[in-house]
């Protein structure tokens, strides 16, 4: 059987188990996730996937965790993580993520003939809520990069699949947060456009249908302050970390894009 037709039938088996797309339209959500990186929580960036079978890391950070989606039937719309600080400590130099994987005509023209193109990523660091850094590239079962990278907290602001050199597409933007004190949250919202709404975009070379991908970042002020009482939380907290921390480097060593397709992809 050729690996095109197979991978399209196994996409298909695994349509019913996963955790949200649908084929409604000529967009579907393969992967989508944020991550969140800081000296204070870890060395590798942490997942929060809402989208195939991936990692959910916040909570046992201590970072409470939120996720809502006003996604329509073809998968364009936003999707919100309302992410608070209840580590019990500050966070400094906070960088955020949003990772998207998607396939245009999947069923017609596979996910193979697709590239992205930059828009505009033009945000100011910390002081505005825009993207600071982009990836366009092959989501990681083959040559793509953009999935360690999400990991390591550190886009390259390259594109790797460009008009002209087709293939799998995943898009990712890269959020320089700053501070993120106790009790505080962040509201990262991304959207998926059939508009120019800037940031980065995903084309199929033979439709032409065109997603935007763009999103937006901000701290909002702590709703209460910690009491003195609370202080005993610190501990727990700090533990709690701590063992997210161990087990997160035990399995990050080995640790590859868990996109659905990674079995059926050979070149
Ligand atoms: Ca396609
Ligand atoms: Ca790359
Ligand atoms: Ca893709």
């Amino acid at each position: 059987m050729h690996k095109m037709m197979l991978r399209t039938l196994l996409v298909g088996w695994g349509w019913g188990l996963s955790v949200a797309p649908v084929l409604a339209g000529p967009i579907a959500i393969d992967y989508l996730s944020a991550f969140i990186a800081a000296p204070q929580l870890n060395s590798n960036a942490l997942e929060d996937t809402r989208v195939g079978f991936g990692f959910n890391e916040f909570e046992a950070a201590g970072l409470a965790v939120a996720f809502t989606h006003r996604l329509d039937a073809n998968h364009y719309g936003s999707v919100t993580w309302t992410v608070t600080n209840a580590t019990g400590q500050n966070l400094a130099d906070v960088r955020f993520f949003g990772f998207l994987d998607a396939e245009i005509d999947e069923l017609t023209t596979s996910a193979f003939n697709e590239y992205g193109t930059l828009r505009r990523v033009d945000g100011a660091g910390a002081s505005d809520p825009n993207p600071d850094y982009w990836e366009i590239d092959e989501p990681g079962f083959s040559f793509g990069d953009i999935y360690t990278n999400l990991l390591a907290g550190a886009l390259d602001n390259a594109n790797a699949v460009p008009a002209g050199s087709t293939w799998d597409v995943s898009l990712a933007l890269g959020f320089q947060v700053g501070d993120l004190l106790v009790d505080q949250r962040l509201v990262a919202t991304f959207e998926i456009s059939d508009q120019d709404i800037g940031g980065l975009s995903h084309t199929d070379a033979f439709s032409n249908t065109t997603l935007f991908f763009n999103g937006s970042v901000q701290v909002q002020s702590a709703t209460r302050i910690p009491e003195p009482h609370a202080l005993g939380l610190f501990g727990l907290g700090l533990m709690g970390l701590a063992n997210a921390v161990a087990r997160r480097a035990a399995r990050t060593r080995s640790r590859t894009y868990p996109g659905r397709r990674i079995a059926v992809r050979t070149e």
